[in-house]
C-alpha cells in the first residue's frame, strides 16, 4: 500500500473518477499529479518526476513560481474582475508594461491562446476591409499545412489535421492553405489582392517541433511587406523565451505585424493571452466590436506582469538556449537505434522515434515515467521534450541520464 502524501485521493481513484465523470477528450499518460514546484511534479503517493512537457510550454517559469503566486494571492484579495464595462487601476499599467516589453504600440487582452488566434484573425480581416480595401466578406488568410492554432470552430477551419476537423464541419471559409517552410508558395498566395494576412507558427509545435529553414521568417517578412499582407506570428507555444530568445521571431530579427501570446504569459497560473499590434492595425476594431468577460482582468494583469518579470530577472531565454544545446548534443551523440532525429530550438525539442520490435513513442514515454521523467508523444512517433526554462545543469544531467537509461531498456 503506497503512502498518500499529496492530496486526499490516491492515483488509481483519481484516474477512475476522470474516466467515469469526465469527457474522454484526452488520452493522458497513466500518471496523476498532485504537486508542482520548479521542474518537479509529485504524484499523490509522493513519487517525484521531472516535468518535460511544462503543460505544453505554459509553465516556462517552473511550477508555482513563488513570485507569480504572490502576485496572484495579493491581487486576489483586492480585486479580481470588473469586466471592461468600467476602467480599473491595473489594466492600463499592464498594457503599458506588456507593449513596452514586446515593442508594440497596443495590446488586446484575451484569455486562452485560441482566443488570441481568433482575435488576430478578426483584426486582420477588419484591417483588410478598412485599410486594404478588400471587398466585404472576401478577405482571405493564408495558413500552413500542419498548423496548430487551437480548437475553436473558426481556427480548426484553418487546420489540415483530421483529428482536429473530423466531424466538426462545416468550416469557416477564407483560409488558404500552403506548405510550411515554402516561400515560393507564400509568394504565390500572397499576390492575391484579397489576402489580408499570413498566420504562421515560427516553429510548428504540434507537427512535432518542425523548425523551418534559416531565413524562412525573414522571407515571410519580406513577402508580406511587399504584398501588404499582415504577418501574424502565433507565438503561443514558441514565445516567452521557450526557444532561447524572448520570441522565436527574434532568432531572425523579424517583427510580425500582429503577435499572439498565451500559455507562459501567466506562468501557468491562469489563462492569459494577448494580441499585440501597432495602432494603425489595432484601432480598426471599434468599441463594442470585440471583447471577453475575463479579458484583461486585474488578476490576470498582475500575474502576467510578474510572469514576464521572472523571464527577465532569471534570464530564462539564455538558460533555454544553453540547456537546449546541451540536450540536443547529448541525445544526438547517443546514436541509439530508436533515436531517429533530435530537433528543436532552445528548450522546445523533439525526438523522432524509430519504432523497434513494435515499441513506439508511447511505450518510451511510459518507461520514461517509470524512470521519473514526464514527456508526451505528439503523433505516434515523436516525443516532445520541453522542461521549464528554470532547469539547472544538475537537473538536465539527471534528465539526460534518465532518457539514456530508458532508451537503453529498448
Ligand atoms: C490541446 C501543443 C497542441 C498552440 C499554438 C494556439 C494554441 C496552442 C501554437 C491554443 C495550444 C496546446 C493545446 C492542447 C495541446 C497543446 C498543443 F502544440 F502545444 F502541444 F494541441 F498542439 N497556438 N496548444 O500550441 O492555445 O487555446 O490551448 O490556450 O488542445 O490539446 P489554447
Amino acid at each position: 500500500m503506497s503512502t498518500l502524501v499529496h492530496g486526499h485521493i490516491p492515483s488509481h481513484e483519481a484516474m477512475e473518477l476522470e474516466e467515469r465523470h469526465g469527457a474522454h477528450n484526452y488520452h493522458p499518460l497513466p500518471v496523476v499529479l498532485a504537486k508542482g514546484e520548479g521542474v518537479h511534479l509529485w504524484d499523490p503517493e509522493g513519487r517525484r518526476y521531472l516535468d518535460f512537457l511544462s503543460a505544453y510550454s505554459a509553465v516556462n517559469q517552473g511550477h508555482c513560481h513563488p513570485r507569480i503566486v504572490k502576485a496572484l494571492v495579493d491581487q486576489a484579495q483586492v480585486l479580481t474582475l470588473t469586466s471592461r464595462a468600467f476602467f480599473n487601476n491595473v489594466l492600463g499599467a499592464y498594457e503599458r508594461f506588456v507593449t513596452d516589453y514586446f515593442g508594440y504600440g497596443m495590446v488586446l487582452p484575451m484569455n486562452t491562446g485560441v482566443e488570441g488566434d481568433e482575435t488576430a484573425c478578426k483584426l486582420a480581416r477588419k484591417w483588410g476591409y478598412v485599410k486594404k480595401g478588400i471587398a466585404e466578406n472576401r478577405a482571405k488568410i493564408i495558413v500552413c499545412e500542419g498548423n496548430f492554432h487551437g480548437r475553436t470552430m473558426g481556427i480548426i477551419s484553418a487546420s489540415t489535421d483530421p483529428d482536429c476537423t473530423n466531424g466538426f464541419g462545416p468550416f469557416l471559409p477564407g483560409f488558404v492553405k500552403i506548405p510550411y517552410n515554402d516561400l515560393a508558395a507564400l509568394e504565390a498566395a500572397a499576390a492575391d489582392p484579397e489576402v489580408c494576412a499570413f498566420l504562421v507558427e515560427p516553429i510548428q509545435g504540434e507537427a512535432g517541433v518542425f523548425v523551418p529553414d534559416e531565413g524562412y521568417l525573414k522571407g515571410v517578412r519580406e513577402i508580406c511587406t511587399r504584398h501588404s499582407v499582415l504577418f501574424i506570428a502565433d507565438e503561443v507555444q514558441t514565445g516567452i523565451a521557450r526557444t532561447g530568445r524572448l520570441l522565436c521571431c527574434d532568432h531572425e530579427g523579424v517583427r510580425p505585424d500582429i503577435l499572439i501570446l498565451g500559455k507562459a504569459l501567466s506562468g501557468g497560473l491562469l489563462p492569459v493571452s494577448a494580441v499585440l499590434a501597432d495602432a494603425e492595425i489595432m484601432l480598426v476594431i471599434k468599441p463594442g466590436e470585440h471583447g471577453s468577460t475575463f479579458g484583461g482582468n486585474p488578476l490576470a494583469c498582475k500575474v502576467a506582469m510578474a510572469a514576464l518579470q521572472v523571464v527577465t530577472d532569471e534570464k530564462l531565454a539564455e538558460n533555454a538556449e544553453r540547456q537546449g544545446r546541451r540536450f540536443r548534443e547529448h541525445l544526438s551523440a547517443l546514436q541509439h537505434p530508436m533515436i531517429g532525429l533530435v530537433r528543436g530550438k532552445g528548450l522546445l525539442n523533439a525526438v523522432v522515434v524509430t519504432p523497434r520490435e513494435g515499441k513506439t513513442a508511447w511505450d518510451v514515454c511510459v518507461a520514461l515515467k517509470e524512470n521519473g521523467l514526464l514527456a508526451k508523444p505528439t503523433h505516434d512517433h515523436i516525443i516532445r521534450f520541453a522542461p521549464p526554462l528554470v532547469i539547472t545543469d544538475e537537473q538536465m544531467d539527471e534528465a539526460l541520464a534518465i532518457i539514456e537509461k530508458t532508451f537503453n531498456q529498448f
